[in-house]
């Protein structure tokens, strides 16, 4: 009963959260770094406004982020502290390939990825690498226009090879595209795609060849890894968290169940290896024209993940009513408000049964282990005087969670990796460009405007969560 003996106890971050050093030993600039703060974030994520550059008159926080780059052993060491068994982190594709289609890779990005992997060896912290965390270079954006052009397949292919060889025996598990759901919404933000000057069906065609293009790359990936090293494991990554039905009406309970599916989509190309009939149903349907080259569906079919995991923070509600119920802000996407739930200060819904759904959902689809990659409560922490941080309600929030988790295994059977937090030490938030809204067990001494030393201190949330690795999340 209870928690695997090795589950996977840690915390996440990504690379352009987290490293800041924009600039620095020849790494080139990506999509993410050009991500303003401010009202006009929403826009440019969405790709309604175009940034190809940065401009005067906005605030870029990825440029610096935490710093990172610069303080990872201290960071590392902090993990090793509180127990952590694995990290889950991200590579910056632009410090290996400054413009992306290079041929040869940047000595100096290869290196600094292969000091992080050992100092978490030092500690046996298991890494877990995801391969694109939202970037992709700006070069490929402005020459190729991104995902939407199938040289992108080669290029990342390339970028998977080099990082594939180079850290066999230092990384065994890893993640090809976060969130990958993502990229039909967030467009720019997750796949440095610019569609919103195309006409309504066009942008449609695109969005969907360039998700079929990603999908190559990640059964490309799957190969590739397999192939180079058989210890490897890959995952599919899923931003997860289902539509529950607003009312018994079964136009709602229709209405949430397709819109699942949008997000199904992917994960079931990359775990069962085909496209779904209700997606080729709905390219004929639509007319959509997505191409296939010669040897993609064997590909497909091939190269499955190993195993599924996915980000949790909500649940969503779903209704053709809309106007019955109320607003939320929900995550970027504003949603009707479940009355059952508590609210975070950023609007986003609370509910730790939710995962339990999710895990349950997941496992009946797909029959792979699963992995909950990120899950965490970004809150605005106020130090006392002593500089301290009892963040009671973040260890409410992650014990209700776990919990959860725990039936998922105890008495739903499902077989459950790891559990890795996100946030783990403050980070500038993907959705708002804010360092406000923080998740971490580690507070950072920076704010939303750039200011404060980046000085690391430990929150009560930290011997918490020690605690629960020490126990195997028996004692929560
Ligand atoms: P923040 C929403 C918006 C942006 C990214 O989000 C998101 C989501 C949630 O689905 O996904 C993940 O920082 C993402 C992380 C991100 C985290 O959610 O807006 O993989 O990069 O930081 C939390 O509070």
């Amino acid at each position: 009963m209870g928690f695997p003996k090795k589950f996977l106890w840690g915390g996440a971050t990504a690379a352009n959260q987290y490293e800041g050093a924009y600039n620095v030993d020849g790494r080139g600039l990506a999509n993410v770094d050009l991500l303003p703060t401010g009202e006009d974030r929403r826009a440019v994520v969405f790709g309604e406004k175009k940034m190809f550059n940065f401009e005067d008159g906005y605030f870029y926080p990825a440029q610096n982020a935490i710093d990172g780059y610069h303080r990872y052993k201290e960071d590392i060491a902090l993990f090793a502290e509180m127990g952590f068994k694995t990290y889950r982190m991200s590579i910056s594709w632009t410090r290996i390939f400054p413009k992306g289609d290079e041929t040869e890779p940047n000595e100096k990005g290869l290196q600094y990825y292969e000091d992080v992997f050992k100092e978490c060896q030092k500690y046996g912290i298991e890494p877990l690498v995801t391969i694109s965390h939202f970037d992709t270079p700006m070069y490929l954006v402005e020459k190729y226009g991104s995902w939407r052009n199938r040289k992108m397949v080669d290029f990342f292919e390339n970028y998977c090879r080099t990082v594939f060889t180079r850290y066999k025996g230092l990384v065994k598990y890893w993640l090809v595209f976060n969130e990958i759901n993502m990229m039909l919404h967030a467009s720019f933000m997750a796949a440095g795609l610019y569609v919103e000057d195309l006409e309504e069906k066009e942008a449609k065609r695109v969005k969907f060849q360039a998700a079929h293009h990603e999908l190559v790359a990640n059964a490309l990936a799957v190969k590739l890894a397999h192939e180079i090293d058989p210890e490897n494991q890959v995952g599919c990554m899923l931003a997860g968290g289902k539509h529950y039905p607003y009312s018994c009406d079964p136009e709602d309970v229709i209405f949430s169940l397709l819109r699942d599916r949008e997000d199904y989509f992917f994960s079931d190309v990359q775990a069962r290896g085909e496209y779904p009939t209700y997606m080729l149903k709905k390219f004929e349907n639509e007319g959509i024209d997505v191409r296939f080259e010669e040897g993609d569906t064997e590909l497909l079919k091939e190269n499955t993940v190993d195993f599924i995991s996915f980000s949790y923070y909500l649940t969503r509600i779903g209704t053709v009513n809309p106007k019955a119920a109320e607003e939320t802000t929900g995550n970027i996407f504003n949603s009707v408000k479940n009355p059952y739930l508590p609210s975070s200060e950023w609007g986003w819904q609370i509910d730790p049964v939710g995962l339990r759904v999710t895990l349950i959902e997941l496992y009946d689809r797909y029959q792979k282990p699963l992995f909950v990659v990120e899950n965490g409560l970004g809150a605005s922490d106020t130090p006392d005087e002593n500089g301290y941080i009892e963040d009671d309600y973040r260890i409410e929030y992650m014990a209700n969670h776990i919990k959860e988790m725990k039936k998922a295994i105890d008495i739903d059977g499902v077989p459950v990796m790891g559990y890795t937090m996100w946030g783990c030490i403050d980070i500038v938030s993907a959705g708002s460009g804010e360092m406000k809204k923080r998740y971490g067990f580690i507070y950072v001494d920076r704010d939303n405007e750039g200011n404060g030393t980046l000085q690391r201190t430990k929150k009560k949330s930290f011997d918490w969560y020690k605690h629960v690795i020490e126990t195997n999340g028996e004692e929560l």
